[in-house]
């Protein structure tokens, strides 16, 4: 059987419940978007293929649950990801002030400091109810070492940068301690995603 060789990424999504954890991820696997809101237990394994002009990539997406009980699996997924987009919602302060006053600490207690993060400001297309603003957001951002954009998973906008620069961002990583091959056959089945 013929096949490819990728490179394998794993990266996972945090952050506060609704934020927009899992559309983001299903905007960016499937192309899709559902208003209905069906929240995460446990977690979610998505994955794509990828091609860059530099390698093959086969990204592994782990999200999440913003639900504090269905928290327990995280920390594993976390210690097992190259990477990890920390979501908010740009219409929830409250989920900003968690990337602070929870989620960075959570994560720095799990993985070293190096482990890469990117900060999501999601649900941009809402900008009446907008509570967020951009370049205060961005300045938390570079203080804290993390790259920032802002998405709408309901449009679309925004969200194939944020995953296609995360590989970018990434790439070394996988060249160093995560250097991986995968042979994937090229007849590969088409299903995208596996929940727990
Ligand atoms: N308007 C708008 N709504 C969004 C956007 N992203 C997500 N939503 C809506 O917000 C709700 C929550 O989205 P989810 O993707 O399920 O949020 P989540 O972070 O995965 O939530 P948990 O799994 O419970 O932690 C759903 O009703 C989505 O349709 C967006 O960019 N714009
Ligand atoms: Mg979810």
């Amino acid at each position: 059987m013929q096949s490819s060789t990728y490179k394998i990424l794993k990266v996972c999504v945090l952050g506060d419940l609704g934020v927009g954890k899992t559309s983001l991820t299903t905007r960016f696997v499937t192309e899709n978007f559902v208003d209905k809101y069906k929240p995460t237990y446990q977690a979610c394994h998505f994955h794509k293929y990828l091609h860059t002009p530099d390698s093959s990539v086969y990204i592994q997406i782990w999200d999440t649950s913003g639900t504090e009980r269905f928290r327990s699996l995280s920390p594993h997924i976390l210690r097992d990801s190259n990477g990890a987009l920390l979501v908010y919602d740009v219409t929830n302060l409250a989920s900003f002030v968690n990337i602070d006053k929870y989620w960075i600490k959570w994560i720095r207690d799990i993985v070293p400091d190096e482990f890469r993060l990117v900060l999501v400001g999601n649900k941009i297309d809402k900008s009446a109810s907008r509570q967020i603003d951009s370049k205060m957001a961005k300045r938390f951002a570079a203080d804290n070492s993390m790259l920032y954009y802002e998405t709408s998973a309901k449009t679309g906008e925004s969200v194939d940068v944020v995953f296609l620069d995360v590989v970018n961002l990434l790439a070394d990583t996988i060249e160093s301690s995560y250097s991986e091959s995968l042979e994937v056959p090229l007849t590969k089945d088409r299903k995208h995603s596996c929940c727990f």
